[in-house]
């Protein structure tokens, strides 16, 4: 940025070794807001064997867990220090609100926190290997090289909820988080230099995951890929990585259900209705519906269906849009032009296929916005679930409706997707409640709420959202191979062979 060098291979900060740049844009007005190097498939080679080097040769794994618990607090304590800085930068490279990069930032702090107090309490395992003599272990060591590949939507966060249980693992790494936002990562390697990472432990690269992916995945020297991104890419990357068995967790998104029964009603205004109506409209259009998480299926009961869609389209139109660090604004811009138009030919298509457009549809008319990738909330009622527009993602600002009879039908349309990363449930009724969340095979699902997480519970999906999970304990599982130690202390002959 700014001329400094970006990309941190072996400890040492430098320039993409053909000279090559990327500009960087601020979607919410499409000017260049940060010019930064653009690594080489050669740079990329470079960070793997540098990892690679620092796993095998350095003292990284084999420091103690203590050590490795204060090193992840005292990122957690710098991150806070440059809360703004990083909100600010996060703002500016995807659009997002800086209230919600704020957020982002106190969270990737909370995973670091997190995996800090997780790992320090770790023991071994020992099991009885029914032999008195014998002492059996279960001990847990690093898996290696990992590379960590991280989507546009949440850059810093997705980046460190592998980052964080890598090095609480005692991994080294190869951070490549998206081209199209990677400033807030780059600030992050400096500040890890700050905390006293050791050279070659966390190795940052940036540019074109077309170009860099082959380096990165079909490489014999990688333990592990973690990747968050789109569908298409992740078969890429399992396919590839397949040829040397290397490890692969993938978060792949997903269009995920909420499901809203008539009952609500029961709850009274405040709490039945009005929150499930709020819940429903920030499910989906928080970060304008860029969220592998969104809530963009409304599946709701046929009796309550006209009246809830209505209040949801008139709440829709008031949202404000505009620039991020405008206080004012409720939602920023899509991420890219490029991706704008992927959006709006989604919109296209829904329209072709017979949905009934009752909200958006359009960008806004305000000149002010003209300069960015803006797009207003939008809203399509009488969907059914034959339609490409109910199922496949389009990681934009547009909410469905589909309408159900009974509990069974609301079942079978959440269950209806190759996807299966999250859903959501409103009902008074508790035991139907707990049959209902039961029964949906999504990774997390919300009930009577939408969109919360925390570090200690486990995240990822079912089906073709991805493999593997991040975050709670099974995210630091990820990045550790299990060794069982067989310790005989009264060693005899076997006896097996008499001769
Ligand atoms: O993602 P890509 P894109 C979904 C969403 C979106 C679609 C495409 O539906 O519209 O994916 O988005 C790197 N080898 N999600 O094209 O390409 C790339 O550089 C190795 C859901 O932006 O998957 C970036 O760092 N790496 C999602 C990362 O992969 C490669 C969040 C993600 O980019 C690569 C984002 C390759 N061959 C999009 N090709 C979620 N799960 O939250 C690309 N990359």
């Amino acid at each position: 940025m700014d001329g400094d060098p970006d990309l941190c291979i072996g400890g040492a900060w430098r320039h993409a070794c053909d000279g090559g740049t990327r500009d960087i844009i601020n979607p919410a007005n499409g000017a260049v807001a940060a010019v930064v190097d653009e690594a080489t498939p050669q740079d990329a080679l470079d960070a793997v064997a540098a990892a690679r080097v620092a796993f095998d040769q350095g003292g990284w794994r084999a420091t103690s867990v203590a050590e490795r618990s204060a090193l992840l607090h005292r990122i957690a304590d710098l991150l806070q220090r440059d809360k703004e800085d990083l909100a600010r930068l996060e703002t500016v490279d995807t659009g997002k609100t800086l209230a919600e990069s704020r957020i982002d930032i106190d969270d990737v702090t909370s995973v670091f926190r997190y995996y800090a107090n997780l790992v320090a309490s770790e023991a071994e395992r020992v099991v009885d290997a029914g032999d008195p003599a014998v002492i059996s272990r279960v001990i847990r060591e690093p898996i290696g090289v990992c590379v960590l590949i991280a989507p546009w939507n949440y850059p810093l966060l997705q980046m460190s909820w592998k980052v964080a249980p890598a090095l609480a693992a005692g991994c080294t790494m190869v951070a490549k988080p998206s081209e199209v936002t990677p400033l807030s990562t780059i600030a992050f390697a400096k500040l890890l230099d700050e905390a006293g990472v050791p050279p070659g432990v966390v190795n940052l690269i940036q540019g074109s995951g077309a170009t860099l992916g082959p380096a990165l995945t079909d490489n014999p020297q990688v333990d592990f890929i973690s990747f968050t991104g789109g569908l298409a890419t992740g078969r890429t990357i399992a396919r590839t990585a397949a040829e040397h068995v290397t490890k692969v967790a993938l978060e792949l998104g997903g269009k995920n259900p909420h499901l809203v029964f008539a009952d609500i009603r029961d709850a009274g205004r405040e709490s039945g209705w009005d929150a499930a109506v709020d819940h429903v409209l920030t499910g989906v259009f928080l970060h304008s519906g860029q969220v592998c998480s969104a809530g963009t299926r409304l599946i709701i009961e046929e009796s309550i269906a006209d009246e809830f869609v209505a209040d949801l389209a008139a709440r829709a139109a008031t949202i404000r849009m505009g620039d991020g660090l405008d206080p004012a604004s409720e939602t920023g811009p899509l991420v890219s032009a490029q991706h704008r138009d992927k959006v709006e030919s989604y919109v296209r298509l829904g329209i072709s296929e017979g949905a009934q457009l009752i909200a958006g549809g359009c960008r806004p008319e305000d000149p002010v916005l003209a300069g960015g990738y803006f797009y207003r909330p939008t809203i399509f009622d009488r969907c059914d679930r034959s339609m490409r527009i109910v199922q496949e993602e389009t990681f934009g600002p547009i909410l469905t409706v589909e309408r159900f009879t009974d509990e069974a039908e609301a079942v079978t349309l959440g269950n209806d997707t190759e996807y299966g990363l999250a859903a959501g449930v409103r009902t008074t009724d508790t035991a139907r409640g707990e049959r209902v969340v039961r029964a949906l095979r999504h990774g997390t699902v919300w009930l009577n709420d939408f969109g919360y997480y925390t570090a200690a519970a486990e995240w990822g999906g079912f089906g073709r959202s991805g493999n593997g999970r991040e975050l709670g304990p099974t995210g630091l599982a990820e990045y550790q191979e299990i060794k069982h130690i067989w310790h005989n202390t009264a060693p005899a002959a076997a006896g097996w062979f008499t001769g």
